[in-house]
């Protein structure tokens, strides 16, 4: 059953959050469906815009994601790379030729003066994804990493370049004080329409908290009347993908479910109402609940599309029981 009448809000970063989104999107309607996405991670390569997460959702919600590479389109060729890497250029940054064409087109539209919203909205239209998809903010942030070394690094740089070696020390968004967030996602918070907000299984130190530290969204969602439901990035000790588990044993914390919750706990007190953990992770629901979450435990990992959904619908029922 697709639902109509929630409005419902999810804050996402790349790949984890992606498969989420794509549940949701298979049971609740597109006009009652928002995803606001991280842009920490975009970065100009080659001249041209590249804005990650936003591409994986794009590609995720359109069906063209490669599940192999976790990034970038399907039945992907590599011509251009091929070409790049023959005369000496830039390439340890893949772009594939199907995927070129999305940063060509979308440096075009924004040279030509679009935002990134209206662009965003232009590219993900052009290839039918009907879900309400926005980047958190116009403006620009940049995530940098702080390496134990006393390097800082440009996060594509720490993340694909240097293969996420580096060992961390702390993390920062350079531009943040000043970014505002993106105009609809700033009138969806103003609407008072909203009844669930989820975030996503995404990383939470660069994927959510750019979204959450962004002109202090995490205080205006905390006013909202409406839950906030948390979903474990980390089951059995692990991040299904990406370096989230790396990273919190590098700052200091153990790479569980429960530290995840810890960490946002500490960092925005009293914002998440439910917290979602594995059943891979049950034995740490009693601690989760000590913590003033109510926890769920499920089946969070997502292999296909009955999983993607399943949980989707598993979320929104907790939400719904939260809301009383
Ligand atoms: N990730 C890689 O590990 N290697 C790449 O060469 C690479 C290229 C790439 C091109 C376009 C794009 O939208 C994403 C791309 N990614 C690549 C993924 C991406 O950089 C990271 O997964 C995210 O930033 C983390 O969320």
């Amino acid at each position: 059953m697709v639902r109509t009448s929630p409005k419902v809000l999810a804050l996402s970063g790349g790949v984890g959050g992606a498969k989420l989104a794509l549940g949701l999107a298979q049971v609740v309607s597109a006009d009652a469906l928002t995803v606001v996405v991280n842009t920490g991670d975009d970065f100009e390569h080659l001249g041209l815009r590249v804005c990650p997460d936003l591409d994986t959702l794009m590609y995720t919600l359109s069906g063209l994601a490669n599940q192999t590479l976790g990034w970038g389109q399907q039945d992907e060729t590599w011509q251009f790379l091929e070409a790049l890497k023959r005369i000496g250029g830039d390439a340890w940054f893949s772009l594939g030729d199907r995927d070129l064409a999305t940063h060509i087109q979308r440096t075009s539209l924004l040279a030509g003066g679009l935002s990134l919203s209206a662009v965003t909205t232009a590219l993900m239209h052009a290839l039918g994804v009907t879900t309400n998809v926005l980047p958190m903010t116009d403006d620009q942030v940049a995530t940098l990493i702080h390496c134990q070394n006393g390097e800082t690094l440009a996060f594509q740089h720490y993340f694909v370049r240097d293969r996420c070696e580096p060992l961390i020390k702390g993390i920062s968004f350079q531009g943040i004080e000043t970014a505002r967030r993106a105009p609809d996602f700033e009138k969806l918070i103003d609407s008072d329409s909203l009844t669930q907000i989820i975030i996503c299984p995404s990383n939470p130190f660069v994927s959510v908290a750019p979204i959450l530290d962004l002109a202090e969204t995490w205080k205006a969602l905390k006013a909202i009347d409406c839950p906030v439901v948390l979903v474990s990035p980390i089951v059995a000790g692990m991040a299904l993908k990406g370096p989230a588990a790396k990273m919190m044993t590098e700052l200091k914390m153990p790479s569980t479910a429960l530290a995840v919750a810890r960490f946002y706990e500490q960092t925005y007190p009293g914002l998440v109402d439910g917290f979602v953990l594995d059943e891979a992770d049950a034995a740490s629901a009693d601690a989760v609940s000590a913590l003033g979450m109510r926890p769920l435990v499920t089946q969070t990992v997502m292999k296909n599309l009955a999983d993607k959904q399943a949980l989707a619908e598993a979320v929104l029922l907790f939400s719904d029981e939260l809301a009383g």
